[in-house]
């Protein structure tokens, strides 16, 4: 059996205006934080953090009808559900996409759940513990980061996802092997019955 190799994946970076999607994009891939951005506006941006694998990074507009984020909910093959520590809304918007994602991707989605702008915890407003059960509720991990503070947290992040993004890959490739193994010996087998059967009623007209 011929194992494809991971080469590429699509990610989806979903949260509420303002919890730093863009700037967790800029960050990754330039290792650069701007600290202003085109507020809620789509990109879609092409990144190869190595030789062999292309990423796809969809940097969603927050502020679309649930036709266009169940869209994106299928475009990607992985998702980083972000909010902000300090905007308790936020939290609260990712609650509610983490149930509506469940519903189109089903529960072995790749995800991790990031709790941004860990830099302003003097005004936080959502707990440790409630980002931990969002994420325990996505059977996920779940980072407190801060994109201002540094380029580290946001690579860590995107690896894990990476790893979780390529057990995916090589699970669905495997049962898609293994099916249509299943295929080819089952229509190994029918031709083998239809030979064997012809040779019977032959050797049956000879006798006759
Ligand atoms: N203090 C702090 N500010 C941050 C952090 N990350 C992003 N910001 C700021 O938060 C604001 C919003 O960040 P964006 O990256 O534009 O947020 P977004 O999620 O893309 O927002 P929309 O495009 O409107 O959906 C900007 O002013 C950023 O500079 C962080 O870790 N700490
Ligand atoms: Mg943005």
């Amino acid at each position: 059996m011929s194992q494809k190799k991971f080469s590429g994946a699509k990610v989806a970076l979903l949260g509420a205006p303002g919890v730093g999607k863009t700037a967790f994009a800029v960050r990754y891939i330039t290792k650069r934080y701007i600290g202003d951005y085109d507020s809620n506006k789509e990109m879609l941006y092409t990144y190869k953090p190595r030789e062999e694998l292309t990423l796809e990074i969809m940097d969603t507009a927050s502020l679309v009808s649930s036709e266009e984020t169940e869209k994106h909910y299928r475009w990607g093959d992985g998702f980083v559900l972000m909010y902000s520590i300090t905007d308790r809304q936020s939290f609260l918007d990712a609650s509610a996409m983490k149930d509506s994602l469940l519903r189109v991707k089903g529960q072995d989605v790749p995800i991790i759940v990031v709790a941004n702008k860990a830099d302003l915890a003097s005004v936080r407003l959502v707990s440790e513990e409630e980002g931990s059960s969002l994420a325990e509720q996505l059977d996920c991990p779940k980072y407190e980061i801060s994109v201002a503070d540094g380029y580290q947290a946001v690579s860590e992040c995107m690896q894990e996802l990476l790893i979780q993004l390529k057990k995916d890959f090589v699970k669905s490739n495997t049962s898609a092997a293994m099916a249509s193994m299943d295929k080819s010996k089952s229509s190994k087998l029918f031709n083998f019955k239809k030979g064997f059967k012809k040779r019977i009623s032959r050797s049956h007209s000879d006798t006759v």
